[in-house]
């Protein structure tokens, strides 16, 4: 018998750390060896010319959500995993979201069962609490965190999803007794709402608007607010989906003063802007997500913020919908305000190009940057390092082979996601995955899905080192 499974020759390794050119022997779908040679393999890859990195981590996926009633995901967990792994991807991490009035427990129940299964890639959850009863603040929280989903999300905004500051603080007071990582989404609720209002009565309604009613003001606001009341628990908190410089600078305040305050942002806040919103006939709405894109300034803000520490995970929020569909961006009432068009882009296949075209190929972050922008960071945050994120003896075979000088245009027609548009038809990138091995299997070979709906794992989390006390 063969004394590898799987061996990757010839390739340089990059990792967060270190550039190494060695071979890497796999066997029952974990490293089990880096070498200068190894032989004696039952299969070798040649990755000669090419560079090999930890598998993406995305840690921030809408699948299969709840997202209204005449809504509907453009993706499952079988079709936006599939699209994760054509992307070089191979773990994400979903929103089990809980519905207003209903058992958290019996809704990751739900979310288990659209992903068992189907799921092409390892897979975890994060916690939506949408209503922070008593049961599900002491009982359903902490079992579930047992369970290993370590890590909640919050919203500030949004009719069914809002938490008042009140609710706000007791999420925060149970991630404090349990150790999870709270997310945020930082946008305040009532400025929304005035705005909106204002501009409808006005008869500004088109997509377009979207972003205005959502100016970076409310952001900064709302990112303040959190990380105030983080502060009075002394509980960390992660703020998702950053846009540009105004909530950074909240965050920098923080870090300034000695609190745990982590950031996420997102390939929208460095390649879209607001103006792409202004599409006629709610073409449009192909762009609306919140935050909103803002502008070539915040672009700049945002590169700053990659540089220097201020983000430790660059994740897509794919949050998927059709463009051409009732039950997504056309929605019956969309014509009649941007308030119906829902709230997302599909981005879980383009991340990793994005970055490392807008990133590495010009000159702004290292590779070894980029790795720990799209993988080793998001594992050690969510508690499944290393078993994930890194290249070393032990740790799970997920690994993307890499071309660094392929230059493709990204269109709808290469991808393999279930939205029927990309935002970034027609956008350049240089550098592009061309393999995929997820757990020692090759699931994507030069743009082929060679996976099985069910290759995927539930991934129970372990306590996130950044939740936990400083040292
Ligand atoms: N927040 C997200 O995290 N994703 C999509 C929409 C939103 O508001
Ligand atoms: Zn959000
Ligand atoms: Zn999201």
């Amino acid at each position: 018998m063969a004394e590898f499974d799987l061996a990757i020759r010839n390739g340089t390794i990059i990792t967060a750390a270190d550039t190494i050119t060695c071979d890497i022997g796999i066997r029952g779908g974990r490293i089990v060896q880096l070498a200068e040679r190894i032989e004696g393999a039952a299969r070798e890859v040649d990755a000669k010319g090419l560079l090999v990195m930890p598998g993406g981590i995305d840690s921030h996926v809408h699948l299969d959500q709840e997202s209204g009633p005449e809504i509907r995901m453009a993706d499952d967990f079988e079709s936006g995993t599939r699209a994760a792994l054509a992307g070089g991807n191979t773990t994400v991490i979903a929103f089990a979201k809980q519905e207003k009035g209903k058992s958290l427990r019996a809704c990751v129940e739900a979310y288990h069962k659209k992903a068992n299964g189907k799921a092409m890639i390892d897979y975890g959850f994060h916690l939506i609490v949408s209503d922070p009863t008593p049961g599900v603040l002491n009982q359903e929280l902490p079992a579930l965190f047992q369970d290993g989903c370590t890590s909640f999300k919050v919203f500030m905004t949004y009719d069914d999803l809002v938490l008042n500051d009140r609710q706000l603080l007791e999420v925060f007071a149970v991630a404090k007794r349990e150790r999870a990582l709270v997310m945020v989404h930082a946008e305040g609720y009532d400025t929304i709402k005035f705005l909106t209002e204002k501009l409808e009565s006005e008869g500004k309604t088109a997509p377009y608007f979207h972003a205005l009613s959502r100016p970076q003001l409310i952001e900064r606001e709302a990112t303040h607010r959190a990380i105030s009341h983080a502060e009075l628990i002394d509980v960390p908190i992660m703020i998702v989906h950053v846009s540009g410089r105004e909530p950074m600078e909240q965050i920098r305040w923080a870090k300034s003063r000695g609190l745990r305050v982590y950031a996420e942002t997102c390939p929208q806040y460095i390649s879209l802007t607001a103006d792409d919103l202004k599409g006629e006939d709610l073409a449009g709405g192909k762009y609306v997500c919140s935050p909103p894109p803002r502008d070539r300034d915040s672009w700049a803000a945002i590169w700053e913020g990659l540089k220097d520490g201020t983000f430790q995970v660059f994740s897509s929020d794919h949050c998927p919908f059709y463009f051409d569909s009732e039950a997504g961006k056309k929605h019956p009432k969309a014509r009649q305000s941007f308030r119906y068009v829902p709230n997302g882009i599909p981005g879980i296949e383009t991340r990793l190009p994005i970055l490392w075209s807008e990133g590495v190929a010009k000159g702004r972050i290292s590779a070894n940057d980029f790795v720990a922008l799209t993988s080793t960071n998001h594992a050690k945050l969510y508690g499944i390092y290393p078993k994930k994120g890194t290249i070393a003896v032990g740790c799970d075979a997920d690994l993307v082979l890499w071309d660094p000088n392929r230059k493709e245009i990204i269109r709808q027609e290469i991808l393999h996601h279930g939205s029927d548009y990309t935002p970034w038809e027609g956008f350049a990138v240089t550098g592009w995955p061309v393999m995929t091995i997820a757990r020692g299997k090759i699931v994507m070979d030069d743009g082929q899905v060679l996976a099985k709906a069910g290759d995927g794992q539930f991934l129970a989390r372990d306590i996130s080192p950044y939740a936990e006390k400083a040292a």
